[in-house]
């Protein structure tokens, strides 16, 4: 029996991958189908894709040339399942000429003709809407923003606010976009939804505005500086059935999502320890620095620590202390210790103090090390007491990491999904809440 295999993601299905699998069955008796996994195509740059693994395969199934489907799920696993299922043949469309020839070592390699005028990516476009995307402000990480979005399929950022003409006309002439606007109510006419970016103070009232106006809202870091108004502004997004997300990038990064799937499954055993550090030094005058404009290492950091912290032990938080070294009212360090039933966790702050931004969980059976900085995960180490069973896991961090809570906020709203497991809402309340307790000096101590 001459075996034939060959992969793909078949999002979409359409003639072009039919006509792969009838023309791959023709090369011998019995095709393997390798469907890819969400988390492999992620991996692989594939941020787009519309259906899910299970949808994909149901639909290559339903071709009928399937005499068995296979979930691909790893770089080098076609060498693996080449000798694993004893393949004569590897067939794939003509646009990989070349690029499998190193397969012809385990089995015969075939390009078959590629179907030409349809491709999944023209259909994603074709069936989906365009959201238009209004930011709000234009610091640094507005700039980053427009060139990320830029991979991310269904959205355009079409204008900008800023309450500076100038600066918002240089945003606007930058990056090529419609309009630049000071006045929010002419602004957030042009768009379907924005992402806010402005300094920290800003972010309740323009979420709220922007709810109230009808429109998505995707919010930088901190989201906002109390529970009550992170409650309420949830509330008000579930009301008029909108989206409403909190920007933390690590929390959608694949090797941070990977990571606390790993924890959850109990590979270190019990999580009874999580300690995460964040330093990044700044220079006044900086906002960073600034009481005025809630600077503070505490509300700049805070937020990805706090996360890691209760997507690890959740929000039942038993007690907490925080110890600060203060410069100009403002946490130049800070130090807490966040305790739960069955665990301890402390996060370790600075923008006028240099220290190691890594993060460690610890377990009953081993721990994981996250080198610094481990914020933007794309390695990290599972550590036993016996080192031969120790592994390193590699992930892609593609761009500036911007397209990965990007791509979740579109596929919310274009599945009226109006929340998100990554960080769930009643997560992001118990941040706003931490910080607030910081913020109004509940158990505080300087040093
Ligand atoms: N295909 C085709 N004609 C088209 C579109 C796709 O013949 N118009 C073929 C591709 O060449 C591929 C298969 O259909 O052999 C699946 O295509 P995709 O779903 O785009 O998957 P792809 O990203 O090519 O994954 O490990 C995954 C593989 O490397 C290929």
């Amino acid at each position: 029996m001459r075996k034939v295999i060959t992969y793909g993601t078949y999002d979409m299905l359409h003639q072009g991958h039919i006509n792969l699998l009838r023309r791959a069955k023709e090369l011998g008796d019995y095709l393997i189908v390798g469907v890819t996994s969400d988390s492999f195509d992620r991996e692989r740059g594939k941020l787009n894709v519309r259906n899910n693994v299970l949808e994909r395969v149901e639909a290559v199934k339903a071709t009928g040339y399937a005499d068995q489907i296979i979930i691909e799920d790893y770089v080098g696993q076609k060498i693996d399942d080449i000798q694993k299922y004893d393949v004569d043949v590897f067939a794939i469309g003509s646009d990989w000429e070349g690029k499998f020839d190193y397969l012809n070592e385990y089995c015969k390699v075939v390009y078959l003709p590629r179907t030409e005028g349809i491709s999944s990516t023209m259909l994603r476009e074709g069936s989906q809407e365009v959201y238009r995307i209004g930011v709000i402000g234009t610091g640094r990480i507005a700039r980053r923003f427009v060139p990320e979005s830029k991979v991310v399929s269904g959205i355009e950022v079409v204008s900008v606010l800023n309450p500076d003409s100038r600066e918002a006309e240089a945003f606007k002439n930058t990056f090529g976009l419609n309009g630049s606007y000071q006045d929010f109510d002419a602004f957030i006419a042009t768009v379907d939804a924005v992402y806010i970016a402005s300094p920290h103070l800003t972010h309740y009232d323009y979420c709220k505005r922007s709810l109230l106006a009808g429109k998505h809202v995707l919010c930088e870091i901190p989201f906002v500086l109390s529970g009550d108004e992170a409650r309420e502004l949830y509330e008000l997004a579930a009301s008029r059935k909108l989206v409403l997300l909190e920007a933390s990038k690590t929390a959608h990064c694949p090797g941070f999502m990977h990571l606390v799937t790993l924890v959850k499954s109990g590979i270190i055993g019990d999580v009874v320890d999580v300690k995460a550090s964040l330093s990044k030094m700044v220079d006044p005058p900086t906002r960073e620095l600034n009481k005025e404009e809630a600077g503070g290492c505490v509300t700049e950091h805070g937020p990805l620590t706090l996360m890691a912290l209760i997507k690890l032990l959740g929000r039942d938080i038993q007690d907490f202390h925080f110890h600060s070294r203060m410069q100009d009212g403002v946490d130049i360090f800070t130090n807490g210790i966040i305790n739960f039933p069955h665990a301890t966790s402390s996060i370790t702050l600075g923008i006028g103090v240099k220290t190691e931004g890594n993060l460690i969980v610890s377990g009953t059976k081993g721990y994981l090390y996250v080198p610094a900085p481990w914020w933007l995960t794309d390695y990290f180490e599972v550590r036993y007491e016996d080192q031969t069973k120790n592994k390193k896991y590699f992930y892609s961090y593609d761009g500036d990491g911007l397209r990965y809570e990007i791509q979740e906020f579109i596929s919310m709203i274009v599945n009226n999904r109006l929340s998100s497991y990554r960080l769930r809402r009643r997560e992001s309340i118990a941040i706003a809440e931490m910080i607030a307790n910081y913020r109004n000096h509940i158990n505080v101590t300087e040093i």
